[in-house]
């Protein structure tokens, strides 16, 4: 791609001169980090060492059980507040204070934000990147990249396309454009690990079969929504549940290809101390976000997430959700 707006190009030069500039370079996703989120952070973490070996860069909260292979072999999945310390910050994909992982950045470093979900509120930043058309924050990553030339090894490319394939649902999601395909092809050519990604997305635990059961007996339908809750009340009817990281997260898009449903969400909460999370789906022209935001969380038109922590507020939410999903 080289027909980057100038404003991209005045971005490009700027970011680049602060990576060069710092020694230290911390590079946050958001809370619940997804494979786009991840993929960022990592891709970034890959790219800039490889030009740089000498730059510490922390890059934290990356790991999840699908991701893990992405790592390098001495990733710490903590922070201390201290390597803050003269350091440069980049933020991908996010840019509001409330999507940061129970951290406070300090005022006085430097911001650099590169985001695509839509700017509403944004509270984080000295120098901004947002392209709200872009399918994935790793897409923008990928002609960040490649624009500085920076080089694109196989750690680096097989990082981004596991989150070209995440937010993109492999390629079946409305956003999904011509540039996503044009990235994907070009990472392929610098050797992306492609059946190690699936693998690693796609493995499950046997328990999953156990979880697809009873969210097939118990999800509720009202008209063209389809919800489905599991409070800690439930745990005694499964209780292997609390062995695993993220139950039911396998079951978040099973609606979707259902006659006549337009809008599907989960609200799962394993244990009292903990929030509830929503994941709220949507078709076409029905934009869940705008619900996700009137309850302080964020997203997508077509994929959106809250964590709350009173069931009485999911009641609200379940009201709201049934209403948008008649408008088609
Ligand atoms: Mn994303």
């Amino acid at each position: 791609m080289n027909n980057f707006y100038s404003q991209e190009k005045v971005f490009f030069q700027k970011a680049k001169k602060n990576i060069e500039k710092y020694t230290n370079i911390v590079i946050l996703g958001h809370i619940n980090p997804d494979g786009d989120c991840i993929g960022s952070q990592t891709a970034l973490y890959y790219a800039i060492k490889a030009k740089y070996p000498n730059k510490k860069i922390y890059f934290p909260f990356a790991e999840t059980e699908y991701s893990k292979f992405l790592l390098p072999q001495n990733y710490q999945n903590e922070i201390n507040p201290t390597i803050f310390k003269n350091s440069l910050v980049i933020v991908v994909d996010f840019h509001e204070k409330k999507r940061l992982n129970n951290l406070k950045i300090p005022k006085d470093n430097f911001v650099i934000v590169i985001d695509h979900h839509p700017e509403i509120s944004r509270d984080l930043g000295d120098l901004v990147w947002i392209d709200k058309s872009s399918m994935a924050c790793c897409e923008m990553i990928y002609f960040f990249l490649k624009a500085l030339q920076f080089p694109i090894n196989s750690d680096v490319a097989t990082a981004l396309m596991l989150g070209i394939i995440t937010d993109s649902g492999n390629f079946t999601h409305t956003n999904t454009k011509t540039t996503t395909f044009i990235a994907a092809a070009e990472l392929m050519q610098t050797g992306v690990n492609l059946q190690t990604i699936h693998k690693n997305l796609n493995s499950q635990p046997l328990i999953n079969l156990k979880l697809h059961s009873y969210y097939l007996q118990n999800f509720v339908k009202k008209e063209n929504l389809i919800y489905f809750t599991f409070c800690p009340n439930d745990i005694k009817k499964i209780p292997l549940i609390t062995t695993i990281k993220e139950p039911f997260s396998s079951t978040k898009n099973i609606p979707k290809n259902l006659k006549n449903i337009n809008v599907w969400a989960n609200f799962i909460q394993i244990n009292k101390q903990e929030a509830i999370k929503c994941s709220l789906r949507s078709i076409e022209e029905i934009d869940v976000s705008v619900i996700a935001r009137k309850y302080g969380g964020g997203g997508h038109k077509n994929a959106a997430g809250i964590t709350l922590k009173n069931w009485k507020t999911i009641d609200k939410v379940i009201k709201d959700l049934k209403f948008i999903s008649k408008i088609i």
